[in-house]
């Protein structure tokens, strides 16, 4: 008889993965090799309690990520890094709020409270934080008139960040992609990954959400139909 695993690797991850999201991997099952990459996206201070962008249990991604992060040779973490007056501010355009949404050149921006400015407290990655190893930090959504969630690309949708080149010169093959929001940096990273050639795994514990009208289900929506493996960070094999 075939095992589980057997089974699994016969049929293909793929296909199953939007099946049954879940209960894919046995726990453990799964072991970073280094062409394996953890990217930790946007765990700064704005993001986190107090912060001006505060997402909801923002900080419990804090100890999963840091002991995830142990079975990785290769991580790359992102810093969100807009300039003072960012086109993604709500207080940049005259009678709009946070979280309404504008049509600019590239499409539909929802605007934001001020948030990880350049230089400021806020901005910086959280102190508890403990990934040592981690080799680049790619910071993004520093041109004053477009935002950037993805670590890949901008929002125009072609000025790219350099991520995939480097990833692609390190002989980097699978991403796994933890960190805030999930619904925002985390998800437009990890299809912009899969558009650019990785497996992508999305870590769903290492990650929290704004949620936004509906835009935390949407994004798992999205995700799973551009072949995005959502995984738990108890499916990693950590040695002790
Ligand atoms: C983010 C909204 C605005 C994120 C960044 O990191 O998900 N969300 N800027
Ligand atoms: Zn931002």
């Amino acid at each position: 008889m075939l095992n589980r695993r057997q089974i699994l690797a016969a049929l293909g991850t793929t296909t199953l993965a939007s099946l049954a999201p879940s209960a894919l991997f046995a726990a453990g099952s799964i072991k970073p090799d280094d062409a394996s990459a953890l990217l930790v996206i946007d765990v700064q201070n704005c993001f986190l309690p107090g912060g001006s962008l505060a997402v909801k249990e923002g900080e419990q991604v804090v100890p999963v990520i840091n002991k995830m992060a142990k079975a990785f040779s290769n991580v790359v973490m992102t810093q969100d890094w807009h300039t003072p007056g960012h086109v993604s501010f709500a207080s940049v355009h005259a009678g709009k709020k946070p979280f309404e949404t504008i049509d600019l050149p590239y499409g539909k921006q929802v605007l934001w409270p001020d948030h990880c400015v350049q230089g400021t407290d806020g901005a910086a990655l959280s102190k508890d934080l403990s990934i040592p190893q981690a080799e680049l930090i790619i910071r993004k959504g520093f041109h004053k008139d477009v935002d950037s969630y993805s670590a890949f690309l901008e929002a125009d949708g072609k000025t790219t960040t350099g991520l995939a080149a480097y990833l692609k010169s390190r002989k980097i093959k699978r991403v796994f992609v933890a960190g805030l929001a999930t619904d925002f940096c985390v998800a437009w990273t990890a299809l912009d990954a899969r558009k650019a050639g990785f497996e992508v795994y999305v870590v769903e514990d290492a990650c929290r959400g704004i949620d936004n009208q509906g835009s935390l289900a949407k994004a798992w929506a999205d995700m799973a139909k551009a072949g995005v493996k959502r995984i738990q960070s108890a499916d990693i094999a950590v040695s002790a």
